[in-house]
C-alpha cells in the first residue's frame, strides 16, 4: 500500500484514490510520482531582498534562511548595513597600496605623488578616525619622510597600518599582520634577526 510521505506531502483522498500534495517548502519530483522533494527558495534571487540588498540566501530542507553577507550587520531596521569601519580601512589601505611601494622600493616620495594620494585618500569620503598612535607601523614606514602626509594619513587609518580590521558586531577588531607585533592599533615590525630564535646557520648564512 502506498503512503504519502509524510514530512514533505499532504495526503487527499480522491474518488477511489489519493493524492499526495507538495507541503509548502517542498517540490514534487520531477522523476518519482507523488514524491516532493526540497523546493531550493535561494534561487530565486529576490528571495531576501527584505533585508537589503546586501543580504545572502541560506538554503534548508523545507525552508530557507535570510541573512547579511560578510562585512554586513542587521541594523536596528532589519536591514543588512555595511560595518564601515573595516570596509573604511580597506578604501584607505588600497589607497595607500601603491605609495607605500614606492617608499618601499625606493625610499623616495615626489611632493606630487604625496599630493595625488592625500586627494585619492578625501575622495573615499571615509570619516576620519585619529586613533592610531604615534608609536606604530606607520610611524616606521612614513615617519618623516613627509610629516604633514603622515599625519594626515594617520588620521584615516582605524587600525595601524600593518593589520587587517575584523569585521565583529557590534564594532570592529584590528589584528596585527603576520610580522608584527602589537594591539593591532599599534604594530611594530618584528625583528626577526634579533630575537632570541636562531633562524638562520651561524655558520653558512648570516640574517
Ligand atoms: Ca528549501
Amino acid at each position: 500500500m502506498h503512503l504519502c510521505d509524510q514530512f514533505t506531502t499532504t495526503c487527499t483522498n480522491t474518488n477511489g484514490s489519493f493524492k499526495c500534495d507538495c507541503l509548502p517548502g517542498y517540490e514534487p519530483s520531477v522523476y518519482l510520482n507523488d514524491t516532493c522533494l526540497d523546493l531550493n527558495e535561494c534561487l530565486d534571487a529576490n528571495a531576501c531582498d527584505a533585508l537589503g540588498p546586501n543580504s545572502t540566501c541560506f538554503n534548508t530542507i523545507g525552508s530557507f534562511m535570510c541573512g547579511c553577507r560578510a562585512g554586513y550587520v542587521l541594523n536596528t531596521a532589519g536591514v543588512c548595513e555595511e560595518v564601515m569601519e573595516c570596509a573604511s580601512f580597506g578604501m584607505v589601505n588600497s589607497v595607500l597600496e601603491n605609495l607605500l611601494k614606492k617608499v618601499l622600493e625606493t625610499g623616495h616620495v615626489e611632493a606630487h605623488e604625496y599630493q595625488a594620494t592625500l586627494d585619492s585618500l578625501l575622495a573615499t569620503g571615509v570619516p576620519q578616525f585619529n586613533i592610531v598612535p604615534v608609536n606604530s607601523s606607520v610611524t616606521q614606514l612614513f615617519g618623516g619622510i613627509n610629516d604633514t602626509f603622515f599625519n594626515i594619513m594617520r588620521s584615516f587609518l582605524p587600525c595601524d597600518f600593518a593589520s587587517k580590521c575584523v569585521v565583529g558586531s557590534p564594532s570592529y577588531s584590528c589584528q596585527c599582520m603576520e610580522g608584527y607585533q602589537g594591539d593591532g592599533f599599534s604594530c611594530l615590525d618584528v625583528n626577526e634577526c634579533t630575537s632570541y630564535l636562531d633562524i638562520c646557520d651561524p655558520y653558512a648564512a648570516h640574517c
